[in-house]
């Protein structure tokens, strides 16, 4: 049994909701971060990697805590740093570490050679590399579930950054007029690369841009999962009642440098040691532990059997071949 049908609930389990629901979000951001170190201190290093890496360490309560909140008729559209929101709607570690050596197994067949990746059969849609250019088409996304009679909400992921684009503002104006089904999920991680948040926007807060929308816009511990997850309830209960868009804005900090090429000389060495006290998954852990949920011994098999997931998942993605360059204009035109 693998330790995702373990924690499914797959085996006789006498755990409450919450314990279940701890068990799973600590499964899905072991998950992230044990894939993200394998891509970016090793893969990387070792030169297998195609692309650049930009990791969410120490941001994935954020993807798992909403991301567990979708529903099959949902459509999610990450950001660059919410890789377990694939790993949550099913794509296998192997594809994702086969998409990041550019191989025929990752998500984009060898086209492409880190996160710029979707796929419509999971209702995912592609990361689009130009900041918040998803989140117009967020709400185009939910106009579509609408018109479709879905009940499904888009889910739309990006970074505070993003927030200071045009295409921010005509998004999330479009969806609030329109009263679109969409969760705007916002990672403050502090930064937008090498700019700190004070010298990008002149508000506080992501969510003090929520009033000018006559949206509801709520600030969560982004290093809490359970929390995030919570507000997550409340933003995705409020978009699929017809009552319109959510903004959440996850207070957090970016624990790496912006991508794997850079030092992040710019800040200063304090701010990584207090928010390293805050990690996601540390704190999760010592939750278990106090509540009962779990003890050390079942935490540290599940981390083991998670990191011979991912070995795994690197021999499968390894052994995919490289695409053949007469293959290169597939899937570019309808017609050749
Ligand atoms: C329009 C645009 N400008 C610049 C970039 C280069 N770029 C990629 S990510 C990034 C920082 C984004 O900051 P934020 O939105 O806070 O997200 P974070 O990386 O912190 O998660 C920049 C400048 C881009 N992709 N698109
Ligand atoms: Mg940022």
């Amino acid at each position: 049994m693998s330790a995702i049908q373990a924690i499914r609930g797959d085996q006789p389990d006498q755990r409450t909701a919450e314990a279940t629901l701890a068990h799973q979000c600590l499964y899905y951001m072991l998950l992230m971060r044990e894939l993200e170190d394998r891509i970016e201190r090793k893969l990387y290093r070792q030169g297998k990697i195609v692309g650049g890496v930009y990791v969410g360490r120490g941001q994935e309560a954020i993807p798992v805590g909403t991301g567990l909140l979708a529903g099959p008729d949902d459509v999610l559209l990450p950001s660059h740093r919410d890789l377990a929101v694939y790993l949550i709607r099913g794509i296998s570690p192997g594809r994702i570490l086969a998409q990041y050596m550019g191989r025929m197994g990752g998500l984009t067949r060898g086209r492409d050679g880190n996160m710029h990746m979707g796929d419509m059969k999971h209702g995912l849609v592609a990361i689009i590399s130009a900041l918040a250019a998803t989140v117009p088409v967020a709400a185009g996304v939910a106009m579509a579930l609408r018109y479709q009679g879905k009940n499904g909400v888009a889910f739309s992921y990006f970074g505070d950054g993003a927030t200071s684009r045009g295409d921010w503002h005509e998004g999330v104006n479009f969806a609030t007029v329109q009263k679109l089904p969409v969760v705007f999920i916002c990672n403050n991680n502090q930064y937008a690369y090498s700019t700190p948040l004070g010298l990008q926007m002149a508000c506080a807060h992501v969510a003090d841009r929520g009033p000018a929308y006559n949206m509801p816009a709520e600030i969560v511990d982004g290093n809490d999962v359970l929390a995030v997850y919570q507000a997550g309830q409340r933003a995705v209960e409020h978009a699929r009642a017809g009552k319109g868009p959510y903004l959440i804005e996850c207070k957090t900090f970016r624990m790496t440098g912006h991508s794997a090429h850079d030092a992040a000389h710019y800040v200063p060495k304090g701010l990584f040691e207090e928010w390293g006290k805050l990690d996601p998954i540390v704190r999760l852990k010592a939750r278990m532990i106090s509540e009962s949920w779990a003890d050390r011994e079942e935490l540290e098999e599940r981390h083991a059997a998670i990191r011979k997931e991912v070995d795994d998942a690197q021999a499968w993605a390894e052994a995919s071949p490289l695409p053949d360059p007469a293959t290169l204009l597939d899937d570019v035109y309808e017609n050749q």
